[in-house]
């Protein structure tokens, strides 16, 4: 027994040493869950390591014994069994004590369960669209909504053949070319839906995840403790480019906040001009249940409505960046050169399809035509600028302007 007890104190010794340095090592998002930036991750991240202990001290006690067992009584030593067998006493010991562990565990994480559910009183709902492969962000209530997708270079990086080492690409598939900004210290309340098929949100350091299902309406919230820049992805394998849709949350103090805003709000990049797509559910949900301090005058549910009917409404002062809306709907197929990857992305450069009648151009892009998927979340002045822009650039010079009532005409 007393070489038991001896190495028992061995274990322990070793086990505090490796505890203490383990405890370090826990810290490090890169072997562990994060423990992230929101009073909620922080619970999280606390809950996730107290099941983690109570894990290991099980599987100490019980190996311990096994082995022990297995050691004590081999054999060589205890040629003959005992006869014992059946001890009530045992049995409802070892039935109570995993029931404690159980409701002691429980207990904690339901009530972080019940915070994280608590989407009430938020201090701004941003609505989140999935699309095949893209994100589209509108702050409700703002007149505020624009599209995100892979950056430019990752997306580069990732064609085949394309010789770019990916270690060479800053985020190499986790950055973006517009993040969805939010400010610190508010509750941002999220309604996530898709117009396609499945796809989930996620962002590790806030410790959200949820499905965006076309359909219906999800909601979750967050906020943000310190000023960052948190990436996160896709989580729901929604198809073939469903690794290039990552997320991008850049968390700003509350006054540089409001003036990036106030710059999205003066319609200064393509985004401003882009109003969301009406899903069916999406029409009602939002106004449904909005305990939010009320936005002046624009009523949640007017952007939603009003998108399908009137996108011409959008200022149309300066209106979208053709080059802007190519680079970031066609280049991924077609290159921002206009080269393509024959023979499956057919070259947009000297192409008798792009060089014909305007309404042929439109309606492809509208409808989409074999691999090319239709494009038809874009709005009637993106896509008039898109095809303004591959008809009089990429070496093709029709000398036509194309305009949002053409596009408009042929949806
Ligand atoms: C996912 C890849 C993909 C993306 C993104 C894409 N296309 Fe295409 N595109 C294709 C494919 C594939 C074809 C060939 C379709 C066919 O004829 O079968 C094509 C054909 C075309 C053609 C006809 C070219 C020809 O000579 O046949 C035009 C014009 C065109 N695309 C414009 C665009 C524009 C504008 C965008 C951006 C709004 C875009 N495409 C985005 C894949 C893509
Ligand atoms: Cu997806």
């Amino acid at each position: 027994m007393s070489n038991l007890i001896r190495g028992l104190m061995l274990a322990t010794a070793g086990l505090t040493g490796f505890a203490a340095r383990a405890a370090d090592t826990m810290e490090n998002a890169y072997w562990n869950l994060p423990k992230g930036v929101t009073d909620i991750s922080n619970e999280v991240w606390h809950l996730h390591m107290a099941a983690f202990w109570v894990c290991v001290a099980i599987a100490v006690v019980v190996f311990g014994v096994m082995f022990y067992s297995i050691f004590a009584h081999r054999r060589s030593k205890h040629p003959v069994p005992a006869t014992f067998h059946h001890s009530t006493t045992v049995e409802i010991i070892w039935t109570i004590i995993p029931f404690v562990i159980l409701i002691g565990l429980a207990v904690p994480a339901a009530g972080t369960l019940i915070k994280q559910y608590d989407s009430r009183n938020s201090d701004l709902t941003i609505k989140i669209t999935g699309y095949q492969w893209k994100w589209q962000y509108e702050y409700v209530g703002e007149g505020v909504s624009f599209f995100s997708t892979l950056d430019a270079k990752s997306n580069e990086a990732r064609q085949l053949g394309s010789g770019i080492d990916p270690k060479t690409v800053p985020h190499y598939l986790h950055n973006v070319d517009n993040y969805l900004v939010l400010p610190v210290g508010k509750k941002v309340r999220f309604l996530l839906t898709s117009n396609d098929v499945i796809h989930g949100w996620w962002v590790p350091d806030l410790a959200i995840k949820k499905d965006a299902i076309p359909g219906f309406i999800n909601d979750m919230w967050t906020q943000i403790n310190e000023p960052g820049i948190y990436r996160g992805q896709c989580t729901v394998l929604c198809g073939r480019d469903h690794g290039f849709m990552p997320v991008v949350v850049e968390a700003k103090t509350e006054a540089e906040y409001a003036a990036w805003l106030a710059k999205m709000k003066g319609g200064e990049t393509v985004a401003a001009a882009a109003p969301a797509i009406a899903t069916d559910a999406a029409v009602d949900a939002p106004a449904a249940a909005e305990p939010v301090v009320a936005e002046p005058a624009a009523p949640e549910a007017a952007p939603v409505e009003v998108a399908a009917a009137a996108p011409a409404a959008a200022p149309a002062a300066a209106g979208p960046n053709g080059e802007k809306v190519y680079l970031g709907n066609c280049a991924a197929c077609h290159q921002a050169t206009g080269a393509g990857l024959p023979p499956t992305f057919p070259a947009l450069t000297g192409s008798k399809v792009v060089a014909g009648p305007a309404a042929g151009v439109i309606t492809q892009v509208l409808k989409g035509k074999n691999a090319m998927p239709p494009f038809a979340q874009l709005s009637d002045a993106e896509i008039a600028a898109a095809v303004t822009y591959v008809r009089n650039n990429l070496g093709n010079k029709v000398g036509d302007t194309v305009t949002a009532d053409q596009v408009k005409k042929l949806r």
